[in-house]
């Protein structure tokens, strides 16, 4: 059939994406959570917790719950569905290593249907469908893969599938949960123009309220610009988001890029600008940091980088980048490296205004 014929010069990417991935594995797991509205994150503490959502159900989602929100925000929205006689919402703590077993599992199942398998996240993967002979059959192994995955995790997940990774990626959000999208080479203009700016990897909140103030709210508004326009307007950023809003994009499906950093980041229970309380906080995570940089089979790492979030929300990092990489026999130097890339938030040199602190993390990135 012509309709399903396709070039055989054109790449074929599928993005996979797991549905509301903490939550449903929490609700395979522990079956009487089943058909519940269920919030995985930071401890709600009655409301007075200060951490955020990590994922919610679907079901949590129709109260307004979603991921990154305040957890004391998602516990009141429960409160009031509670009030309304609605079910209340289930609050759970991440289980990381639960959810690592699954994607791990995952990985494996479409490793089955694609020699070129990219993880891109822990409920997200890349895979190369190339070898297909028509759109058919594309559709054909997607349903299969997300078929076998439904019956080993008991969980779904959405597939989008394009001419690249970019066209993919997006395709995926489309019919979410348990859906399939596929857009053809031909297609990829018309799927795209209608779609938000913000859809575009790169077009963060802030560069997305920056051009919607300039009238530019679809990705449709975005390619009037020349390629020189948008680099005068958006800086070095402006090439790759002319591409992207074309639907070009060339990058690889790579098989082993799946660890780019290690990190963690804890939030405090009261803000404070404490040294002695601060150092300690961060001397544990950074524990924790390094002792899964021991267990991994990374060697070495070339950068540290430090996040700190005042009261009022506001985020500065700080990093540092080592000609000589750090490797596992030198804690003592990864150590002194964090106290100096700390000590400036604690003055004025890096918080001038003295203010309080909510957060703090740290993260080792350039892992060999
Ligand atoms: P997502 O794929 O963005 O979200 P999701 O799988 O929960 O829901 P959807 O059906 O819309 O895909 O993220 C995957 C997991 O990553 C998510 O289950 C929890 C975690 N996560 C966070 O911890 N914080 C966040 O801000 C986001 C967006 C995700
Ligand atoms: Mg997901």
């Amino acid at each position: 059939m012509i309709e399903f014929s396709r070039h055989k010069m054109n790449r074929i990417i599928a993005h996979l994406d797991m549905d509301a991935f903490f939550a449903s594995v929490e609700e395979v797991t522990t079956p009487s959570f089943k058909g519940k509205p269920i919030v995985v994150g930071s401890d709600p503490n009655d409301g007075k917790g200060r951490g955020v959502v990590s994922t919610a159900n679907y079901k949590a989602r129709v109260y307004g719950i979603e991921s990154a929100m305040p957890i004391s925000i998602a516990w009141r929205l429960s409160q009031e569905a509670k009030k309304q006689s609605k079910e209340e919402v289930i609050f759970l703590p991440v289980d990381f290593s639960l959810y690592g077993k699954v994607s791990k599992s995952v990985l494996q199942t479409i490793k089955k249907y694609s020699n070129n398998v990219e993880q891109a996240s822990i409920d997200e993967f890349y895979f190369d469908l190339s070898f297909t002979s028509s759109f058919r059959a594309v559709e054909d192994v997607c349903q299969k893969i997300k078929q076998e995955i439904k019956e080993k995790e008991k969980i779904t997940c959405s597939i989008g599938i394009g001419p690249n990774k970019l066209v993919s990626k997006i395709a995926a959000g489309i019919k979410k949960p348990d859906g399939i999208f596929l857009v053809r080479d031909l297609d990829v203009k018309n799927f795209l123009n209608p779609l938000s700016i913000r859809e575009l990897p790169g077009i963060g909140p802030k560069t997305g309220e920056f051009l919607n103030k300039k009238g530019i709210n679809k990705i449709g508004d975005l390619i009037k610009f020349s390629k020189e326009e948008l680099k005068e307007v958006l800086g070095k950023n402006g090439e790759s988001i002319y591409y992207k809003a074309r639907g070009i994009d060339d990058s690889p499906v790579l098989e082993y890029h799946q660890v780019k950093s290690i990190g963690e980041q804890t939030t405090f229970s009261k803000n404070t600008l404490e040294p002695i309380f601060i150092h300690s906080a961060l001397k544990r995570l950074s524990d924790s940091v390094f002792k899964s940089f021991e267990r991994s089979a990374f060697t070495t790492f070339g950068t540290i980088t430090i996040t700190a979030r005042f009261f009022d929300f506001e985020t500065k990092t700080s990093s540092k980048s080592f000609k000589m990489a750090i490797d596992k026999s030198n804690k003592k130097k990864f150590e002194l490296e964090i106290l100096k890339l700390l000590l400036p938030f604690l003055d004025k040199r890096s918080n001038p205004k003295r203010k309080p602190i909510r957060l703090i993390g740290v993260r080792i990135e350039k892992l060999i």
